[in-house]
């Protein structure tokens, strides 16, 4: 049902893009995206196969399998995400849900594919601040070992290469498909350009929660037409450079809007302390 009535979406949208290829550039503005993780697809975990799912069954419910948050499988034994996903959001304090599960192996979450994992202990960054959004780093480790499955590599401590303005980065995740709480069953990917430090800064020049800071923080999306990012629901998940994690899905205003992009803690920032829980 929900599948069926995204692929008709998607075919739809296909049917009017080639129309509007066959017009005058300025005739036409091309509306942005309103489906997928936002202006992605649907993907898969035999893809994507170090892609995990956060999920607590008490706190979410069941019809989701309880996913809440992205994360990223590391080794067998660690699972890479963001620290606010291990927070409540009223009390602002790390929240209790004694059922969090790490859902590996998972593409649609109405199904029981693959297994959900108890997790034996929670590490987050000292650092961390909900007030700021800064440090936005947290690892798990897993009760059962997941040898058999493909972890993704880190981005090295004080690396800068990978962060430069205009490369192309893929980001993952199970949230919001456009915005407005359309939580789909399938994993969606879209690939999305990283944005320079000085003009997410002017995007997000305020204190508080609303303050970028290069340091530990970098942006990803479509700085002028929006369109494509991160939205509720995909926070832990990764940034993808080169084939290997080098942001988390962290926080943003709303989702793809032009001048708002996503959000990602920077992992170069803090990847000698990632390692040291590894
Ligand atoms: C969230 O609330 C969230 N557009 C995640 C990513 C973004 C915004 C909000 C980025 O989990």
């Amino acid at each position: 049902m929900v599948g069926a009535k995204r692929f008709d979406r998607v075919a739809g949208r296909r049917a009017l893009l080639v129309l509007l290829a066959a017009l005058p550039a300025a005739v036409v503005t091309v509306p942005p995206p309103a489906y997928a993780i936002i202006g992605g697809e649907s993907a898969t975990i035999a893809q994507y196969p170090w892609m995990v799912g956060l999920a607590s069954r008490s706190v979410y419910g069941g019809v989701r399998s309880g996913q809440f948050c992205g994360g990223v499988l590391v080794s067998p034994t660690k699972v890479v995400t963001a620290a606010h996903c291990l927070y409540d959001e009223a009390t602002m304090q790390p929240a209790d849900r004694p059922d969090l599960k790490v859902i590996v192996g998972r593409t649609d979450l109405s199904t029981a594919d693959g297994e959900e994992v108890p997790v034996s202990s929670v590490w987050i960054d000292p650092d961390y601040s909900m007030h700021t959004n800064t440090w936005d780093v947290a690892v798990l480790t897993l009760a059962e070992p997941q040898s058999e499955r493909a972890v993704l590599p880190m981005v090295g401590q004080g690396e800068t290469a990978p962060y430069r303005a205009g490369t192309m980065a893929t980001v993952l995740g199970w949230g919001d498909i456009r915005g407005d709480g359309d939580y789909p069953m399938d994993l969606h990917a879209v690939q999305l350009p990283l944005i320079g430090d000085a003009t997410c800064a002017r995007d997000y020049p305020t204190g508080g929660e609303n303050l970028f800071q290069s340091r530990m923080m970098v942006c990803a999306g479509e700085q002028t037409t929006g369109g494509r990012d991160a939205c509720q629901g995909d926070s832990g998940g990764p940034l993808v450079v080169a084939g290997r994690l080098v942001g988390l899905v962290s926080w943003g205003t709303g989702c793809a809007q032009p001048g708002y992009p996503g959000v990602y803690t920077r992992l170069a920032a803090m990847a000698d302390a990632v390692r040291a829980q590894l």
